[in-house]
């Protein structure tokens, strides 16, 4: 069996991370997560790659990955893995991707206490033994009890992020509606719906001709294993693990096969019992009246599945039973809000701390994307790792951009801002008189997320009195699929926004999607303002808007609630609201 892209980048994964126990620099050991990474999101098969003598054309492949790669693809083995595994026990990587765990602890825990698996370390925990452990306590082994609950879950899921399925999902319609036979095509299913994390992809196409396009899908370059090849329905494994699913029907049977196949599968319980309420069954096929002769009666768009129960169109986003019907029904649906609708970008880094790019360059990428102001936040002292502002760099800064604002205005208008870390005692990493010099100020939780609950919420609170607060930065912290969120009291959170007119952030990194929809609905039903940013620390990051977009959509959230929306002049106001009312 030759091995599969997701064998090899796990390989290249585990190597980085026995080289960062045995204390390796970590530019050799982003060298193999990088290209972990790179292997893990390529949409062709490494073997082919390999063949066409490419491999040096992989993102972050150089000479000496490009070597190892090579032994594996000929060999079937690696040599420096087989040494480095005897040399590192499995259980003490596992032990490594623990939350809170680092390379020195795992090591601590392998060569002090002799634990070799994540059970054993359970087993110290919960005998109380871990705590004896130098640079241990009660409370970190119990953190640890945590982190190990956290990896149980986390590992059980097979779900994909969004910001991965998305992509794959669009290039592979791509390439099915190239072909004559296609007359339209759409990627339905959770995607569809803007689910932060995906269980398989689902293609409609619509065509009298299908064979063509079954044969086409079965046997893209990003196909790993064909899992079914049928002539309505055919099933793959692509590169990077996920199943997609693609059905070619005919243009006249389209509604009702989109209604279906987009979901919720709760959604359509509800809208069958509609149509069973009016004497009609409803499958993925057609309406068929229950008492009649089996005669079928066919929409073709999805406006006439739900024109025939009496309903106007409900976009995806909403199509969890969470109240859309009933919105529906009554003509209250919200007016979602849409790319168009959003005229600034207020949360992105430079060079001035770990962005790619610089000022200058950041504000003709996002003029080029069609926005009209932004914020530049960079990173304050406390993130050192990120090459955090001491408040002397952040006003030097601020010359800069004052100055290229000078340069582009009024075409377009650069604001100056931070993105401040709400440091694990609750304080905030500049004194007021330093804010107070700023056009917009984010304040956000980058350590110590594992707190309790009462202290990790009190930290937030605490930055949302601020009164040169304006934003409260990806307020929960996670990662999606990595890392749990912050154990926050959302309620007392979003009252408080409520209260200081501090917004909360949708921050649409799909790896944060951050607030999710859930807590972002509350947050406007309580009269909160959301921002809509993307947190860019690339050109290419920018581009991500889109998710934020989409899951605001899925929170229901109409333009007015979102301070991304407001023109130049609306924007400056809102920044001084609180001089306003003399806070
Ligand atoms: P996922 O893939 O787990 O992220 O979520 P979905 O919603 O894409 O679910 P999936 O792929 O199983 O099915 C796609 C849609 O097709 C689903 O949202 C509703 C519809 N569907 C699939 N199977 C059933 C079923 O057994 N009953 C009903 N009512 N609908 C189904
Ligand atoms: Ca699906
Ligand atoms: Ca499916
Ligand atoms: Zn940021």
């Amino acid at each position: 069996m030759p091995l599969t892209n997701r064998e090899i980048a796990a390989m290249f994964e585990n190597i980085a991370d026995m080289l960062q126990i045995q204390g390796e620099s970590i530019h050799r050991v982003s060298a193999y997560r990088n290209a972990a990474q790179a292997i893990r999101d390529l949409p062709r098969d490494v073997q082919a790659i390999a063949d066409d003598g490419e491999l040096e054309t992989i993102p972050n492949v150089g000479k000496i990955i490009a070597e190892k790669l090579t032994e594996l693809l000929t060999t079937g083995k690696l040599e420096f893995y087989e040494r480095l595994s005897e040399e590192v026990p499995p259980g003490v990587v596992e032990i490594l991707h623990l939350n809170g765990v680092g390379p020195k602890k795992a090591k601590m825990f392998w060569q002090d206490a002799g634990i070799t698996s994540v059970d054993e370390l359970e087993k110290q925990a919960r005998a109380g033994k871990l705590r004896e452990l130098s640079g241990m306590g009660v409370k970190s082994e119990a953190k640890i009890l945590t982190a190990i609950e956290s990896l149980k879950q986390h590992s059980a899921e097979t779900r994909t992020p969004l910001g991965i399925a998305l992509p794959s999902a669009e290039a592979i319609l791509a390439q099915l509606l190239a072909l004559p036979q296609a007359e339209h095509g759409v990627i339905a299913g959770s995607i569809r719906r803007a689910r932060p994390t995906i269980g398989d992809v689902d293609l409609l196409v619509a065509s009298d001709d299908a064979p063509p396009i079954m044969d086409r899908f079965v046997t893209m370059p990003e196909v790993e294993q064909v899992l079914g090849h049928g002539p309505t329905k055919s099933s793959v494994v692509l590169h990077n693990g996920l199943q997609a699913d693609l059905r070619v029907l005919a243009a006249e049977r389209w509604g009702t096969a989109l209604q279906y196949f987009s979901g919720s599968q709760t959604h359509n319980i509800r809208i069958r019992e509609m149509a069973r309420a009016q004497g009609l069954s409803l499958n993925e096929h057609a309406f068929t009246p229950i008492n009649g002769d089996g005669a079928e009666i066919l929409c073709a768009t999805e406006e006439a599945v739900y024109e025939r129960l009496g309903l106007p169109w409900i976009p995806p986003e909403l199509r969890e039973d969470g109240g859309e019907i009933e919105a529906a029904q009554a003509g209250h649906l919200p007016n979602l809000i849409t790319l168009e609708d959003i005229r600034s970008d207020l949360h992105m880094h430079t060079t001035w701390s770990d962005g790619k790019l610089s000022i200058r360059q950041m504000a003709d990428a996002a003029r080029a994307r069609g926005r009209q102001f932004i914020v530049i936040t960079d990173h304050s002292v406390s993130s050192a790792i990120a090459n955090g502002l001491s408040a002397e760099r952040l006003l030097e800064q601020q010359e800069e951009v004052r100055r290229i604002d000078a340069e582009m205005e009024p075409d377009f208008r650069v604001f100056h801002g931070v993105e401040m870390d709400i440091r694990a005692d609750g304080t905030l990493d500049y004194p007021d008189e330093v804010l107070a010099q700023l056009d917009f100020v984010i304040a956000s939780l980058h350590v110590s997320l594992q707190q309790p609950r009462e202290q990790v919420t009190a930290r937030v609170l605490n930055a949302i009195r601020n009164p040169y607060v304006d934003l409260i930065g990806h307020p929960r912290g996670q990662l999606i699929l990595q890392r749990d969120p912050a154990d926050l009291d959302m309620d007392a959170v979003i009252a408080a926004a409520a209260e200081h007119e501090t917004a909360l952030e949708i921050n649409a990194n799909p790896r944060r999607l951050d607030l999710e929809a859930q807590y972002a609905r509350r947050a406007v039903e309580m009269g909160v303002r959301l921002a809509i940013n993307t947190d860019a620390h690339t050109e290419e990051q920018l581009d991500q808007i889109r998710y934020g977009i989409m899951t605001a959509r899925r929170a229901w959230v109409e333009p007015q609630s979102v301070i991304n929306t407001l023109t130049l002049d609306e924007f400056i106001e809102w920044t001084q609201r609180r001089i306003r009312q003399g806070a």
